[in-house]
């Protein structure tokens, strides 16, 4: 890296100008309501129900308190069925809800979990499915859906990467019990830190309210142990001004993603999933796969792409079943999650955000065509 070549992050949030926030900023300085469901936490609720095309948001200060609201409103217990293949809040959900999380291998084209495999994970202890939309990319919703309605299931969506994804003319959004997404700094669609439970009716939705809410339903009345999941004042009118400019910000990573599939088409040896049929994708991360006919590792290309300044990441490498906590478990064990192991020793997310330039990704391509020459360190 040159010294005037600044690095580039695997992301960028996107932000709006300073400006532009202040008036919102001015509303809530004048009227002195900074949380517990003011003006602005039920505009952005409304604004996006709307702009998912959903009918009911829960609106939360993070994705790891929505997911773990959304068990405890579903009263989930016992064995939950996840993806090893996703970032640690998935299964540290489940653990901090006292579940036990039981890994099943993922498909090859999806990175989700293989429907398939899910059957034979089912023990009488089994009360719900929460599956990953890695990547934003859609699970197998159908398949998914049949082996819970014959099991007596529930389905929880950990749909963090998921904002704007529409599947086979929907919002992915609608499928399963519940979904929950991350609004935070990283995602597409972000409030700094935040998240949210979308739901289908709204006595479900006045549930996951009160849970968020200590349990309160009204200022003497306590239903539920609930815990304290609310989204600030701040966090949702940042929220509704990041709204105008979603549709922009998602049509710019398209560009970057096309960019990227043409450039690397010509790299023998690194893979880019395509995209999944019948979606449009958001392009919240752009996976590439280290394939064994590329002369490097996938870790001596993740060092190059460092040392060139360019700040990767191995999404997710690693897998959560290998981490201390659920390494013990006997769903844990590598030889269970045979592509889970596979894709996490190969994958690398390559930067992609609104504001990447064609200048700053043809020095990420460069880097890989070249590092073909880099020889390895000892
Ligand atoms: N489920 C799934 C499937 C998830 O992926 C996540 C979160 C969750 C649940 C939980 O949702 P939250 O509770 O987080 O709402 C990041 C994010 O912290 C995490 O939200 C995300 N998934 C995960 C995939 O990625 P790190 O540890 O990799 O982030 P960090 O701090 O290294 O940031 C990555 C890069 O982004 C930095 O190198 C620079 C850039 N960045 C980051 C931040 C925080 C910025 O430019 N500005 C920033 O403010 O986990």
């Amino acid at each position: 890296m040159s010294r005037e070549e600044k690095p580039i992050y695997i992301t960028q949030p996107t932000l709006p100008a300073l400006e532009e926030f202040m008036p919102y900023l001015q509303q809530i300085w004048d009227n002195k309501i900074l949380t517990n469901g003011g003006p602005f936490h039920r505009q952005l609720e409304q604004a996006l129900a709307d702009y998912l095309g959903v009918k009911y948001i829960s609106l939360f200060s993070n994705g790891t308190l929505a997911l773990m609201t959304a068990l405890q409103s579903l009263r989930i217990t016992g064995e939950v069925i996840t993806s090893p293949y996703s970032f640690v809040a998935t299964a540290h959900s489940l653990l901090w809800n006292g579940i036990k999380p039981v890994f099943v291998d993922i498909a090859p084209q999806t990175f989700n979990l293989d429907p398939a495999k899910i059957e034979a994970a089912i023990t009488p202890q089994t009360t719900a499915i929460m599956p990953v939309h890695c990547y934003g990319r859609p699970c197998d919703v159908a398949a998914i859906e049949e082996i819970a309605a014959n099991y007596g299931l529930k389905v929880i969506y950990d749909a963090a990467h998921a904002f704007g994804v529409n599947y086979q003319g929907n919002s992915l959004l609608t499928h399963g019990d519940l979904s929950v997404l991350s609004f935070h700094a990283t995602k597409v669609f972000n409030t700094f830190e935040g998240g949210a439970i979308v739901c289908s009716d709204a006595k479900t939705k006045r549930h996951i309210d009160h849970l968020k809410n200590f349990g309160f339903i009204d200022e003497v009345t306590v239903v539920a142990a609930g815990i304290n999941g609310k989204m600030s004042e701040i966090n949702a009118a940042f929220g509704l001004l990041q709204l105008k400019n979603i549709d922009a910000a998602l049509d710019q990573r398209t560009q970057v993603a096309h960019r990227y599939r043409e450039q690397l088409a010509a790299i023998a040896g690194i893979d880019c999933p395509p995209d999944a049929p019948d979606a449009v994708a958001n392009h919240s991360y752009f996976p590439i796969l280290v394939q064994p006919d590329y002369p490097l590792s996938r870790d001596v290309l993740f060092e190059a792409l460092r040392q060139s300044g360019i700040i990767a990441r191995r999404y997710f490498y690693p897998l959560i079943s290998d981490f201390p906590m659920y390494r013990n478990m006997p769903s844990a064990a590598r030889a269970n999650l045979p592509l889970a192991g596979k894709m996490a020793d190969r994958v690398i997310c390559l930067p992609i955000y609104p504001e990447l330039q064609a200048v700053q990704q043809d020095r990420i391509v460069e880097v890989i065509r070249l590092a073909r020459s880099v020889t390895t360190p000892s």
